[in-house]
């Protein structure tokens, strides 16, 4: 009967393989598993990134911690999963800050419209004090922010026409993250935006229910969003981070040595995951425009009227969140520069 057994293992191994089971560990022989759920699909450098920490962990603890991998919003979207890791039921997921702040309002700092010049910046001011001073402030939720990883600018998309500058966007419906500072910012530049969570977007946006949305190019292109959109346009409103968090309940319970493990491992995948976030994002503009979509380019000029038009709710959020933590933000921005 040592076929069936080799077909049960075949078996087990291809069901291990769909949760980024590919590795050489095997969870029965684990101590402890970490079920690690994101929303976008496999093929984003955010699922790598989550591989790399899988291999990372794995080799460095000889299997005792497994790493099952899920993408594709398969284990629900990003509050739901990080209310699951407030109730230990599942260990690790990685949001952009935007939902984040539905839980620690702070973190709506690091999604103001046009606060980061250009990526070396943010990883410099997100890796550096005030960004862990934000990552201590999801303790209070039971949450363990570990590191930042890239989601990148995001860009507007939509099906109804060219948006060159802010009159284009009067009425236009916009999906954004669940956020308010996102809704307030779309509404002063007179579009029409609808929180959504993003497992329910490509529908929406199928069915009509919103015109637009807006992600970075590598999220329009691997999502396929350019199947039922028709227009993008640079508009790099918003630089938009993830954090990578482990549930607090998970994380107290392990040794020194492996929380110091999987801290270590979170960092290192997220600069792999940067690169690989970035060094593809120019090629995936073309292939949307290879795909049908039209490009228009946002002048300065228009996207300085943008930033203008939107400072009201800059201001708003900074009183909200602390004018002090804003202007150590920005001043963290200035010293990045120097
Ligand atoms: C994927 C989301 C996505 C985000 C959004 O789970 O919701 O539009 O940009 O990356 O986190």
């Amino acid at each position: 009967n040592n076929t069936s057994n080799e077909e049960a293992d075949n078996a087990g191994d291809e069901a291990n393989a769909d949760n980024g089971g590919g590795g050489e560990y095997a969870q029965e022989d684990a101590t402890h598993t970490i079920r690690g759920g994101i929303g976008l699909n496999s093929d984003h450098p955010q699922y790598q990134g989550l591989l790399e920490f899988k291999e990372i962990v794995e080799s460095e603890t000889d299997g005792d911690i497994f790493v099952e991998t899920y993408h594709s919003g398969q284990l629900g979207d990003d509050r739901t999963m990080m209310e699951a890791l407030q109730l230990g039921s599942q260990e690790v997921t990685i949001p952009s800050t935007a939902p984040i702040a539905n839980f620690v309002n702070e973190f709506s700092v690091f999604d103001f419209p046009f606060l980061f010049p250009d990526s070396e910046t943010a990883d410099e001011v997100l890796d550096g004090e005030v960004g862990q001073e934000l990552l201590d402030m999801l303790e209070d939720q039971n949450l363990i922010g570990l590191a930042y990883w890239e989601n990148g600018f995001r860009d507007l998309t939509n099906s109804e026409r060219e948006v060159a500058s802010m009159e284009d966007f009067d009425g236009l419906t916009i999906r954004t993250m669940e956020n308010d500072l996102h809704l307030d910012a779309f509404r002063e530049l007179g579009a029409n935006p609808t929180p959504m969570a993003f497992t329910e977007l490509f529908t929406a946006l199928q069915q009509g229910t919103v015109d637009g949305q807006e992600n970075p190019y590598a999220t329009i292109y691997l999502e396929g969003f350019y199947e039922v959109q028709d227009y993008v346009s640079n508009t790099h409103h918003i630089y938009s981070p993830f954090v990578f968090m482990v549930s607090q309940q998970f994380y107290d319970g392990l040794s020194e040595d492996y929380q110091q493990i999987v801290s270590d491992a979170a960092v290192e995948a997220g600069e792999f995951q940067r690169e690989a976030n970035r060094e593809a994002n120019d090629e995936y503009l073309e292939e949307l425009q290879n795909e049908g979509m039209t490009f228009t380019e946002i002048s300065d000029e228009a996207r300085q009227e943008m930033q203008d038009t939107v400072q009201p709710v800059i201001d708003e959020y900074s009183g909200e969140i602390g004018q002090d933590l804003v202007d150590r933000v920005y001043e963290a921005i200035e010293e990045a520069q120097q």
